[in-house]
């Protein structure tokens, strides 16, 4: 795999001292929220600790990586010829494939002049004052803005596991979310893999394919389902572009981003055979949202979510022809309640003779050796350990950076016990930031590309009417901000979610507070109540002069 161009860039331009908006992360939510700022002729600064536009897509370069949202419908919305022009090759694109379009959107709208890469942001304090916000990065710049964008990603704060001697093993070791530019060639090599969520899911079968033997070390396994990935056909790409805006509309009117027929029946009022044909339809089409919208209870009732169980399970032990490999991976939890993968070839790849199954519930990990994993049954040696372990995800690179608000409170410890925002972006005692999909939206519940093009657009929106009105600071109260976490609680409660040991919950880091993260309620609905919060001139924001 080969380094994006621009990673050979000096950059000797100097940090403006003062700018109307400081954005952290030239994601693809930064990118769009400095577009939108030109549009508006503000001055805005971006940081970036990468070397190129991309996020998610610049850091996550492991072998298999893709997104499992179709390439038509993740993409931004805001620009027809955009949307016109580019011409996606694959139905669920690689991560090179999105990186290029990440890095053809920046050039396209010449992005990168405002945008300084390798810094990363370290504090960011709120001077009552002044009614600006000192942003300092690690380089030493101190630069002031009217406004803060916390444009950080749900998942960029990457996690390796708690396991005592992570730094005694001799051999190499990578994390999936920083893998090198040059890629890693495990032609011959003995590899151990820990962890099986989608970045596990995805890169078991082609580090598989690579490696002379591959073990996989597995404390919980996921819910996969084949993604049937394939070219874009000229056909389907023609009528996409054709009908560009009723998708998008679609989009935004849906519950997770992605138009999906609407179900009426319970999974439980149907015939087995009937429920069966349905998901097996679903499996077929190499959609997860479909297997999780085929019925209106899946999310919600835990008798109609265990039919989808058994139907999956079925699957596996189909597909995995060693029983008691089939029955490891099968797992226990609802269907849908901690994040599902979409794969190809996952379980297929343990009929692989150099492919093994840990489970670590029976035999957990005890310490990583000099040599390799040393588990409670016994020591593997390995040549190389790939950790697939995650995130903090969420909260962790909002809480990384030491964010002070009004009389110096910080946002790390007012959040101790959990995340509180009102609509996921903004926070009380933080006047004039904002969040890009955070906590308390429907962010990673969502195609996050109309989550991050709706929190955009409403951001600007709110900016535009703070200047239009001569107004310069927005910040939630309290008491909105409490009845929006009320609501974001009761809605989850309703839901199978809180269910899992997910990282919705923050439960895949020790000591972090277990609380349902996203807002469970749906793009659509959350996209009216913040459209009608802001046409009542922003209700539940105190907005000063
Ligand atoms: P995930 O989904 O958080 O998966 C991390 C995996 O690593 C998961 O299977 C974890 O098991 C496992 N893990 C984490 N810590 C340990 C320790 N200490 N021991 C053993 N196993 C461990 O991260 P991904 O990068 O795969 O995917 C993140 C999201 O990116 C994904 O959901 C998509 O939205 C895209 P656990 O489940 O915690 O028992």
């Amino acid at each position: 795999m080969s380094a994006p161009s621009h990673d050979m860039q000096s950059d000797s331009r100097t940090v403006p001292s003062s700018v109307d908006v400081v954005i952290v992360g030239a994601g693809l939510s930064g990118m769009y929220m400095l577009h939108k700022l030109r549009e508006m002729h503000l001055s805005a600064v971006v940081f970036e600790a990468g070397t190129d536009v991309g996020g998610t897509w610049y850091w996550n370069r492991y072998p298999g990586a893709r997104v499992d949202v179709e390439s038509l419908a993740y993409s931004y919305s805001f620009s027809e010829e955009l949307e016109q022009e580019y011409e996606w090759q694959e139905r669920y694109p690689t991560q090179p494939e999105i990186l290029r379009y990440a890095q053809h959107v920046a050039d396209r709208f010449d992005l990168r002049r405002d945008i300084f890469f390798r810094t990363r942001v370290t504090a960011a304090m709120y001077g009552e004052d002044g009614r600006t916000w000192l942003v300092r990065t690690e380089h030493g710049d101190a630069v002031t803005a009217r406004f803060f964008v916390m444009a950080t990603g749900c998942l960029s704060s990457s996690k390796l596991p708690e396991i005592p001697g992570l730094d005694r093993f001799k051999g190499a070791t990578y994390h999936t979310a920083h893998w090198p530019h040059e890629g890693v060639d495990f032609t011959g090599m003995r590899v151990g893999i820990i962890g099986t969520g989608s970045s596990g899911v995805q890169s078991i079968p082609v580090i598989a394919a690579q490696a002379a033997d591959l073990t996989v070390f597995q404390r919980t396994p996921a819910y996969s389902l084949p993604a049937r990935n394939r070219r874009l056909r000229p056909d389907e790409i023609a009528d996409m572009k054709a009908n560009y805006r009723a998708f998008r509309k679609a989009q935004k009117e849906s519950g997770f981003g992605l138009p999906t027929p609407i179900a009426t029946k319970s999974a439980l009022e149907v015939s087995e055979e009937e429920r069966n044909a349905a998901f097996e339809q679903a499996w077929e089409s190499g959609s997860l949202v479909n297997l999780l919208t085929a019925y209106v209870d899946l999310a919600i009732d835990q008798k109609a979510n265990d039919t989808a169980k058994r139907f999956i399970h079925s699957k596996i032990h189909q597909i995995v022809k060693d029983p008691q490999t089939a029955a490891g991976l099968c797992p226990e939890y609802p269907v849908g309640t901690k994040r599902p993968c979409l794969d190809t070839d996952y379980y297929e790849t343990y009929n692989r003779e150099n492919v093994h199954l840990v489970n670590l519930r029976r035999t957990p990990i005890l310490e990583i050796a000099e040599k390799g994993i040393r588990t409670s049954d016994k020591e593997y040696a390995f040549d190389a350990i790939v950790y697939a372990t995650g995130f903090d995800a969420m909260t962790g690179a909002l809480t990384n950076v030491d964010i002070r608000g009004r009389g110096g409170i910080s946002l790390k410890e007012t959040w101790h016990a959990g995340p509180r925002t009102y609509l996921g972006i903004s926070s009380a005692g933080f006047p004039n930031m904002f969040m890009i999909t955070g906590p308390g939206s429907p962010s990673v519940l969502s195609n996050m590309m109309v989550s991050i093009e709706q929190h955009v657009d409403w951001v600007i929106d709110a900016i535009e009417h703070l200047d239009h009105h001569g107004l310069t600071t927005i910040e939630p109260t309290g008491q909105a901000q409490e009845a929006w976490v009320d609501h974001v609680n009761l809605i989850a409660s309703y839901t199978l979610y809180p269910k899992a040991n997910s990282w919705y919950m923050g439960a895949n880091v020790p000591g972090k507070p277990r609380v349902f993260m996203p807002y469970a309620g749906g793009v659509g609905e959350y996209r009216k109540k913040c459209d009608e919060i802001a046409a009542q001139g922003y209700e539940g924001f105190a907005l000063s002069p």
